[in-house]
């Protein structure tokens, strides 16, 4: 397998950790590339993804591309029925939520943190205040979801972890810096199962420092 990916990229930190949850990360070229020179911007790329993005993994003749639908497949491939369920009940379930965060919890959170967190990371100017205000409307309505979904169980789906807790996870190490003005504290339940996903090996392995330090 052939992995294009990038550091701090919420997307690409999906596909990593569940590499390393299914033991499959060793067996994987990484190609950990810089956005920011533009390195995905090339005919290689291009050939496995034609939209030029990370990540895009190269599975025998299959180029993967979309975040979500590429773990589907690697845990399908693996049969890791627990961490990805396919019984019809828990496929709905968890592609539910999977397409939820998409279209909406990860994409208020990550519509503020380029605001907050990105813009100054890449000297790219003040934060639009317009924006982060309109995008914290939709956070709030989003996480007071997600919190009481989380009010009686430790993980999404149950108590048991599956790949809907990476997805809908992704962007939340952002979330926690300070800087990031995302309100996590009001939603304690979705913080105290951050915290708890925190401490998942896959997901520990993949954090911006430890992914970091493994590339030294
Ligand atoms: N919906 C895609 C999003 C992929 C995406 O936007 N990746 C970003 C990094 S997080 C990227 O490649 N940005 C560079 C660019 O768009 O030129 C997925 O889930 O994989």
């Amino acid at each position: 397998m052939k992995l294009y990916t990038a550091a701090i990229s919420p997307n690409c930190r999906k596909v990593e950790a569940v590499l390393h949850q299914l033991g499959l990360f060793d067996d994987v070229e990484v190609h950990r590339l810089n956005l920011l020179a533009g390195e995905h911007r090339t005919d290689e790329v291009k050939t496995a993804n034609p939209n030029m993005k990370v990540p895009t993994l190269i599975v025998g003749d299959m180029n993967l591309w979309e975040s979500n639908p590429t773990m589907i497949y690697l845990c399908d491939r693996a049969g890791a029925e627990e961490f990805c369920p396919s019984d019809p009940k828990s496929r709905f379930e968890l592609l539910r939520w999977m397409f939820w965060e998409v279209r909406h919890y990860n994409k208020a959170l990550s519509a503020i943190l380029w605001e907050t967190v990105a813009k100054a990371m890449m000297d790219l100017g003040a934060p639009d205040q317009n924006t982060i205000d309109r995008e914290m409307e939709e956070f709030r309505r989003f996480a007071a979801v997600l919190n009481e979904q989380l009010a009686s169980s430790d993980f999404i789906l149950g108590d048991t972890l599956t790949v809907a807790d990476f997805a809908v996870g992704a962007y939340s190490t952002l979330a926690m810096l300070p800087q990031s003005r995302i309100p996590l504290d009001e939603y304690p339940n979705v913080k105290a199962w951050y915290l708890r996903l925190e401490n998942v090996p896959a997901w520990a392995a993949t954090a911006p420092e430890a992914a970091a330090e493994a590339a030294e």
